[in-house]
């Protein structure tokens, strides 16, 4: 089964918006199999953000995510990746759309309250990178079947 790594940056914790997104996800019928509060490492950090390295804003980025705890995460479903993405918004929250976590509660691209996988195989090395894999949990939730047809 597909499945996305969600990290919800510092500014979301520090915002109080961890149930918001995580609701969001939920409510989208999407099977949350793993979570953790942390503050991360700068090595787990520019490791995430490896592609990034050459970029003017990497320093910054990797600040700003060992700044404060985040909440990583591991969500699950038919096409989680793409659609994720999708609940998320553009890079630039002034971008993003409105009805999207970015566009909703975003307006600066280095505060964009969340992280989400870029591809399924960005997914696999993002989720290898942040779990073990005893710290995830393969469950089927009893509702899935109101769900998914
Ligand atoms: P996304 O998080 O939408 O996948 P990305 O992978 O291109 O975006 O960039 C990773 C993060 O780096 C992004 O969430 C915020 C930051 N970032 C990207 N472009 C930036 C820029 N031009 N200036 C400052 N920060 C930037
Ligand atoms: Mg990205």
């Amino acid at each position: 089964m597909e499945r996305s790594f969600i990290a919800i940056k510092p500014d979301g914790v520090q915002r109080g918006l961890v149930a918001e997104i995580i609701g969001r996800f939920e409510k989208k019928g999407f099977t949350l199999v793993g979570l953790k509060m942390m503050m991360v490492s700068r090595e787990l950090a520019e490791q995430h953000y490896d592609v990034h390295r050459e970029k003017p804003f990497f320093n910054g980025l990797v600040e700003f995510i060992i700044s404060s705890p985040v909440i990583a995460m591991v969500w699950e479903g038919e096409g989680v990746v793409a659609s994720a993405r999708k609940i998320i918004g553009a890079t630039n929250p002034l971008n993003s759309e409105p009805g999207t976590i970015r566009g909703d509660y975003g307006i600066s691209i280095g505060r964009n309250l969340i992280h989400g996988s870029d591809a399924i195989e960005t997914a696999q090395r993002e989720i290898s990178l942040w779990f073990k894999e005893e710290e995830l949990a393969t469950w089927e939730p009893s509702l899935t079947k109101w769900i998914v047809e």
